[in-house]
């Protein structure tokens, strides 16, 4: 008898472990499952962290447009002057919240979609890449995608692990929304899973109509911590920020344009018209007195000047600079200033604006902020 109990007993506790387990993998399985819709991937592969961020937003609002799921991909973090000097690929979610984005849209890391679904659902041998016909005109039989062909592309998709098996062309369509229908017709999640393409389907800049979505970019709990942590060390509030953009890149625009062999691209933009030392410390004195501001932040891809601006403010305010190993915090800083003062072509400024106009705090540009008369103003 005593036996027949036991034995029941341990049916009993092995009927139960098998249903824990079966909600267990039932619950991990809901964690993530395939979405029937399909997913779009893509890789950054144009410009630095301002390039990246405004393909970011199209390509989100890309993907919602398909309603596939966007396989948000890290970024790439170029390392040309330190050690290994190779490219570094930082997951979205060391900067920024993916959960912020679901409130938008659906998405998955890229690294996570490698990792948990494509082992079954885009297993290797069946990767397609799609791309352009003109992109592809390139190649060697004029019909691939060049989709690892050099820095950033292959480094990209060799840190994902993916190799690609074959190409689809297409030509005559956009990423603007006018194409969708086109886009749904020609390619349907049942025949065509997953989009991979080898650049942000995305305007730069990005389009009016898509910066609203950088409402959805909102700092990671890391970053967040480091930039608080940042300005409570070094600043004393009110404090404006400053963006400089003064690397050698756009001193060489600006010799073209004093040589006067460039086109009317460059006349058209104010980034050597708007911007010298003049225009600088007419903006940051102007700004400075507005706000009562006890400290300024400057940022900059290259010199601070921060002696130079200190003796313009009279040593009144603490000038502070720190160049930082990391893009983002120099972001974070500037998006959290009282008031910010960027240059109007700048990427990197435009990140920092958005941010800015999501919360209402104001920001001006250097030359753009009625120079005559500062007077009036105040
Ligand atoms: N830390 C830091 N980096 C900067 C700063 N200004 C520019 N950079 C770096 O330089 C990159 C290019 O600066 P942008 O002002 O965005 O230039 P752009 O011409 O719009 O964009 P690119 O095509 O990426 O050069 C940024 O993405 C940053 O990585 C700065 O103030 N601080
Ligand atoms: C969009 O995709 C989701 C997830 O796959 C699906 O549930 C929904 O029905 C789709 N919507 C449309 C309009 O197709």
């Amino acid at each position: 008898m005593a036996a027949g109990a036991a034995s029941l007993l341990h049916l009993c506790l092995k009927i139960t472990l098998v249903f824990s387990i079966f909600r267990l993998s039932r619950a991990l399985s809901e964690e993530l499952q395939w979405d029937p819709s399909g997913y779009v991937l893509y890789c950054p592969c144009m410009g630095r962290f301002g390039n990246q961020a405004d393909h970011f937003l199209g390509s989100l609002a890309f993907a919602k447009m398909l309603n596939r799921t966007l396989a948000v991909p890290p970024w790439i973090v170029y390392r040309h002057h330190t050690p290994p000097y190779t490219n570094v690929h930082v997951p979205y979610s060391d900067f920024f919240r993916l959960e912020a984005l679901s409130e938008f849209h659906r998405v998955v890391s890229l690294e996570e979609f490698m990792q948990k679904l494509a082992p079954k659902h885009w297993p290797p041998g069946t990767r397609r890449a799609y791309c352009y016909e003109s992109a592809a005109q390139r190649s060697h039989d004029k019909k691939s995608c060049p989709m690892k062909d050099g820095n950033p592309f292959g480094p990209f998709w060799d840190h994902v692990g993916v190799d690609f098996d074959e190409s689809v062309l297409f030509g005559g369509i956009s990423f603007s929304s006018f194409h969708q229908p086109h886009w749904m017709k020609k390619f349907p999640a049942s025949e065509h899973p997953v989009l991979a393409l080898p650049g942000a389907p995305a305007q730069f800049p990005v389009l009016q109509e898509h910066v609203r979505l950088q409402r959805f970019v909102v700092w990671s709990e890391k970053m967040e911590e480091e930039g608080e942590r940042t300005i409570q060390t070094h600043l004393s509030r009110p404090y404006v920020g400053v963006h400089l953009r003064i690397g050698v890149d756009w001193q060489n625009a600006c010799k073209l344009l004093d040589g006067g062999d460039t086109g009317p691209h460059f006349m058209a933009s104010p980034q050597c018209v708007g911007y010298d030392r003049q225009k600088i410390r007419r903006a940051l004195k102007l700004w400075v007195e507005k706000t009562g501001a006890r400290s300024v932040y400057i940022a900059t891809d290259s010199e601070s000047h921060s002696r130079d601006i200190e003796k313009t403010l009279k040593g009144q305010v603490k000038v502070v600079t720190l160049q930082p190993d990391s893009a983002q915090l120099d972001l974070y800083v500037l998006g959290r200033a009282d008031h910010f003062i960027g240059n109007c072509v700048s990427s990197f400024t435009a990140f920092v604006k958005r941010q800015r106009d999501v919360q209402g705090l104001p920001s001006s540009f250097f030359g753009m902020d009625k120079p005559g008369k500062p007077n009036d103003e105040l």
